[in-house]
């Protein structure tokens, strides 16, 4: 099944918000396959944000990024990747609409707690960049055919 790759940053960390998305993620039935603390730095996030490397901000965003550890998360469902960035809303969190992660958790267009790989395509770029392969688990869940009728996975 189609896989995503989520980052809980610092604004998540720090605010103590870790149970609140993890949460939402279980009670949505999404299946978590990787999940890990780590330190990132201006290396890792210029290749992640390398579509914003240019931006004025850029320097403040890596400062935010690397305040302290974030969890990086790989997430399994059927079009994870469209239904984790709908959970997640808008970029600034003040426009994201509420009952999103960000519209319900974050008033910033910077510190807005999570990241959410945005196409298939760069979720597999993203997951390979955060995970080695053997972090990544591949099981079935026990509870697996009440998310999903026979025709859908
Ligand atoms: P996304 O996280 O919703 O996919 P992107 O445009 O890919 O949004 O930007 C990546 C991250 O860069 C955002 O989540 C946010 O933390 C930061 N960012 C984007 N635009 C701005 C801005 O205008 N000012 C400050 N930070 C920004
Ligand atoms: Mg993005």
């Amino acid at each position: 099944m189609e896989k995503t790759l989520v980052i809980l940053k610092p604004s998540a960390i720090e605010r103590a918000l870790v149970g609140e998305v993890v949460k939402r993620i279980e009670q949505k039935g999404l299946i978590i396959c990787g999940m890990k603390m780590m330190q990132l730095d201006e290396k890792i996030l210029r290749e992640h944000y390398s579509h914003l490397v240019d931006r004025p901000f850029f320097p403040m965003l890596v400062e935010s990024m690397t305040v302290c550890p974030v969890i990086v998360m790989c997430l399994e469902g059927k079009d994870v990747v469209e239904v984790f960035r709908a959970m997640t809303g808008v970029t600034n969190g003040r426009k994201a609409a509420p009952g999103t992660l960000r519209g319900d958790f974050c008033m910033s267009g910077q510190q807005n707690i999570v990241h959410a790989s945005d196409s298939v395509e760069n979720a597999k770029i993203e997951i390979a960049r955060f995970f080695k392969p053997e972090e990544i688990f591949n099981y079935t869940p026990g509870m697996l055919k009440f998310l999903y009728a026979e025709d859908e996975i």
